[in-house]
């Protein structure tokens, strides 16, 4: 078995005003929760640290910014350290979304993870797949998605990763005999996604492709953005409906087939009292079945007990990718 306990910290409203010390704060109440539990890894959702700014028009680059962390290491950055401090004191990793602007100046929507063995932040993902639009909508009750306009697609890749301190080393140290299978050994092979990415069945696919057995991700979904989608006329509370159902479709589908574990982390409810966002944080196994999932949408941790092992069948058998695939007809996928 290759067991890690693990939860998804789902972080309820942001308001625009909200002082960043105090949403850091309440990362560290989730965290403080999840050590009682002997939770082993910690998902915070996309761009944790404030509200969802890109549904946003800023005037100036002076009011943009304060919604993004500056500095080459975010663990260091003043606001934010005292939660990767607790993390490394509480030996918890921690996988963090935060908008990202560079020492050049270019803005990425990332997400690390930090590593407590290590001590230091071991993957950082930036963002693919940017929703939304350049450009304000021009009818003003139209909440705008405007990831287009300030972020920069990611330039990482998906770049699978190994995270040291979790699994028995026992575990870890067995080796493949001759002609066995090296699926599920060594330290654990993680990936990220953030939010949209999600719904890209190309992007799980490039992890899995390196072995990815847990992939993690945060997300900000708006409850009722069909406007956004250009779909059929709906009911607020069918929309709401339909971007959960679709959030947990994706998750449960893309784990199944991709042989891998999930952890999405919502941030959710309704910041400044009038912005939508859906909850639903979950995990889910790579059978494809939602194992816990979140009641509210507020701060809550969503916490289950997972084997990696579990992994094995799907990537040895249904979805043994040496035996199965056939790469040889996927050509267009590269081209278009
Ligand atoms: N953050 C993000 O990528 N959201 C998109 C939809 C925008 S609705 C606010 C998503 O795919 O969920």
């Amino acid at each position: 078995t290759r067991k890690i306990k693990v939860a998804a910290a789902q972080v309820g409203a942001v308001h625009r005003n909200a002082i960043k010390q105090d949403t850091v704060h309440r990362l560290i109440n989730l965290l403080s929760s999840a050590a009682e539990k002997k939770v082993q890894l910690v998902v915070f959702p996309e761009c944790t640290l404030t509200t969802f700014f890109p549904r946003h028009l800023f005037e100036t680059q002076e009011e943009l910014d304060k919604y993004f962390e500056h500095g080459a290491d975010i663990a260091q950055s003043s606001d934010v350290k005292p939660l990767f401090d607790e993390a490394k004191r509480l030996t918890i990793d921690i996988v963090l979304g935060y908008a990202e602007r560079t020492p050049e100046g270019t803005g990425y929507n990332t997400s690390v993870y930090f590593s407590a063995a290590a001590g230091e932040v071991i993957g950082k993902y930036r963002k693919v797949h940017l929703p939304g639009r350049v450009e304000p909508f021009e009818d003003p009750e139209a909440t705008n998605q405007l990831e287009k306009r300030y972020f920069t697609p990611g330039d990482l890749g998906f770049p699978a990763f190994r995270a040291s301190g979790l699994v028995d080393d026992a575990v870890k140290k067995a080796t493949a005999k001759e002609g066995e299978s090296t699926v599920g050994r060594g330290d654990p092979i993680f990936g990220m996604l953030i939010c949209n990415d999600r719904r890209w069945p190309e992007a799980w696919r490039t992890y899995s492709l390196q072995g990815a057995e847990l992939l993690m991700f945060g997300y900000n979904t708006g409850g009722n953005m069909s406007h956004l989608w250009g779909s059929k006329p709906m009911s607020p509370e069918q929309a709401r409906a339909e971007a959960l159902f679709h959030s947990k479709l994706v998750q449960t589908a893309n784990s199944y087939m991709n042989a891998c574990f999930s952890i999405s982390a919502a941030r959710c409810g309704l910041d400044d009292g009038k912005y939508d966002l859906i909850g639903g944080s979950a995990i889910c196994s790579p059978e494809g079945h939602v194992v816990a999932e979140a009641e509210t949408d507020e701060d809550e941790l969503v916490v289950a007990e997972i084997d990696l092992a579990e992994c094995r069948q799907g990537k040895e058998k249904t979805f043994d990718y040496a035996r199965h695939r056939r790469i040889e007809t996927y050509g267009l996928i590269g081209k278009q």
